[in-house]
């Protein structure tokens, strides 16, 4: 075996799975100077494991389910977008027409769809000139940087995060640039800086936590958040505090370990969490200190608030501002929705919009002589303040629209649901019920109060072959109590799926049907 790079070494003389002989053979940071060819030569002239896999790291995805059509997945610390990097998505989706739209993904970021290899290279540029990045943003890679929606306007916020997601993400990608010190992990990586008591970031592999030490600011740092087929979890404390200028350092460390000694034959046991169960947390903190130096223990860092609801009009911590929580139904958007919420955030606001873990989006800076105007306009009708309770908790992955992997056409399905439902029912409080097309959980099934995980059933009532369905779990919760979810209920047919809700929700969640069906708009 062919170990591409002297800074590989720590690959020799392991048993490497396919996937893992094909990183080690060419990494795929190195087709970052094959882009321009590989736009001229057009995807069926490409490699195919530089198509279907190296491009990853370039943050463009290969989707068998439309060839030649490609997502592209950017990175975007925190959740932070200014108006003219929305137009620059905008215009980038709207060249492809019906194939072109854009998501807002579980981890606070966009994925842009329907983008032919052709076009990558200008395409990149143009990012890049607006400020955006889509660097190992797939893949063995550490992904996207979450933090504080609300972070530096938060009336509650105990730090902003946003420069230390911004400086975790220069870290990790070596300011944009791709960063062969990370390019080759044994799976994903994902981190994740607390702002507020009611951050609940629990579920990534490495947490700050913001906590005071000895009258100074820092943070206490968690790890091994779990969601996938193999595990769910959240993170375990470290108990370790470290100052601010020394997460990146401490990210750094444990990376490392984790890449040198972590599993690559058996992929589904590459994750981190399973690294760190297989050493124990105790001696993982020994063999942190042995490369980082001594740690001080944590004095305290909990997840001590059940997390807020962004939906609405609330005050800033800037007197006389204001931030409005918008619901995106399962996180979708067209061209004509981002500029026209790239117009708004002009229009009444600062020009910036916040992307929340949820799918949905925070319009920033909003004085009061302007919420009248903004509270009239029509586009609170497609992405509304006060969306139905369902609604406004439910979370959807990607599905079988694009998804190879989805064996349920989620998106859809979850926004039928909530529509019907919330016409149907009237909830004390919104809801998190949370949909994932396959085991994998990136809809982040077992957080949800309701879970709802893509797998095939036979047909009902004595019909022909295997039919869409789901798995559903309950009691996910965040916060003070935080619990992941328990498997209720393997296997309910699509076509059985909304009565047992509706009962689920009028029996355990206080749901009362509504006398009057509501009209929903
Ligand atoms: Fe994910 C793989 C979509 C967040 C766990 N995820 C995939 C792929 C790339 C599979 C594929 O090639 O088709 C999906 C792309 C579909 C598409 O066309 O959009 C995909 N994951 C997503 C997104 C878009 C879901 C969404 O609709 O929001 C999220 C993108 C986040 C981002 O911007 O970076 C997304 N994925 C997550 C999360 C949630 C999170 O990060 O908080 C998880 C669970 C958390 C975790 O990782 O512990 C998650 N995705 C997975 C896994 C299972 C990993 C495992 O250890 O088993 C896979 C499969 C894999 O890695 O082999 C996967
Ligand atoms: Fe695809 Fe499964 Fe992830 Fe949904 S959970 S996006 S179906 S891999």
């Amino acid at each position: 075996m062919v170990i591409s790079s002297p800074a590989k070494q720590f690959l020799q003389g392991k048993k490497l799975n396919k996937i893992e002989q094909n990183k080690a053979f060419k990494d795929g940071l190195d087709v970052g100077d094959e882009l321009e060819n590989f736009a001229q030569l057009g995807w069926e002239q490409v490699d195919k494991t530089d198509l279907e896999l190296r491009l990853k790291w370039y943050g463009m995805f290969w989707r068998p389910k439309t060839p030649g059509k490609f997502m592209l997945r950017l990175r975007i610390p925190n959740g932070v977008l200014n108006s003219h990097q929305i137009k620059v998505v905008a215009s980038i989706v709207g060249r492809y027409g019906e194939d072109g739209s854009c998501d807002i993904t579980t981890r606070q970021n966009l994925q842009l769809r329907g983008v032919l290899l052709s076009d990558l290279p200008e395409i990149l540029k143009r990012l890049e000139e607006a400020g955006l990045n889509t660097i190992q943003s797939g893949f063995d890679n550490p992904r996207n940087v979450t933090g504080n929606p609300l972070a530096g306007i938060d009336p509650l916020e105990i730090v902003d995060t946003r420069p230390y997601t911004t400086e975790l993400q220069n870290f990790l990608t070596n300011q944009g640039k791709g960063n062969h010190e990370f390019s080759n992990l044994p799976r994903k990586w994902n981190t994740a800086v607390a702002g507020a008591r009611d951050n609940f970031l629990l579920h990534n592999d490495i947490i700050f936590h913001p906590v005071e030490h000895d009258g100074v600011m820092g943070f206490g740092v968690w790890l091994g958040g779990i969601l996938s087929s193999q595990m769910n979890d959240y993170a375990l404390p470290l108990n370790a505090w470290v100052k601010p200028n020394e997460i990146c350092r401490l990210t750094g460390t444990i990376l490392t370990l984790w890449r040198d000694n972590g599993e690559r034959n058996n992929r589904p046991k590459g994750r981190f969490r399973m690294y760190l169960d297989s050493v124990g947390i105790e001696a993982f903190r020994t063999m942190v200190v042995e490369k980082f130096g001594p740690l001080t223990p944590d004095p305290g860092s909990v997840f001590e608030d059940k997390p807020r609801s962004f939906y609405g009009i609330h005050p800033q911590k800037q007197t006389g501002l204001h931030y409005a929580g918008m619901h995106v139904p399962v996180g979708r958007l067209n061209a004509e929705d981002l500029q026209d919420l790239a117009s708004a955030s002009l229009n009444y606001g600062s020009g910036e919009i916040r992307l929340t873990e949820d799918q949905n989006i925070i319009l920033v800076g909003l004085s009061t002589t302007n919420l009248d105007k903004f509270q009239a306009d029509p586009l609170l009708q497609r992405f509304p303040l006060e969306p139905g309770s369902i609604a406004a908790g439910t979370v959807s992955c990607t599905g079988n629209t694009y998804c190879s992997f989805a064996l349920t056409n989620t998106k859809d399905q979850a926004m039928a649901m909530a529509h019907e439902l919330d016409a149907e029912l009237i909830l004390p409080e919104e809801i998190k019920v949370h949909w994932t097309g396959c085991p994998n959980s990136c809809g982040q099934a077992y957080m949800g109060a309701i879970g709802l995980t893509g797998t095939k059933a036979r047909a009902p009532n004595g019909g022909q072959g295997m039919v869409e369905a789901y798995d559903l779990s309950l009691e996910g919760r965040q916060g003070p109590d935080a619990q992941i979810g328990t498997l209720h209920r393997k296997g309910i047919p699509g076509s059985e799926l909304k009565d047992v809700l509706r009962e689920l929700l009028i029996e355990r969640f206080g749901a009362q049907p509504r006398s009057q069906p509501k009209q929903n708009s």
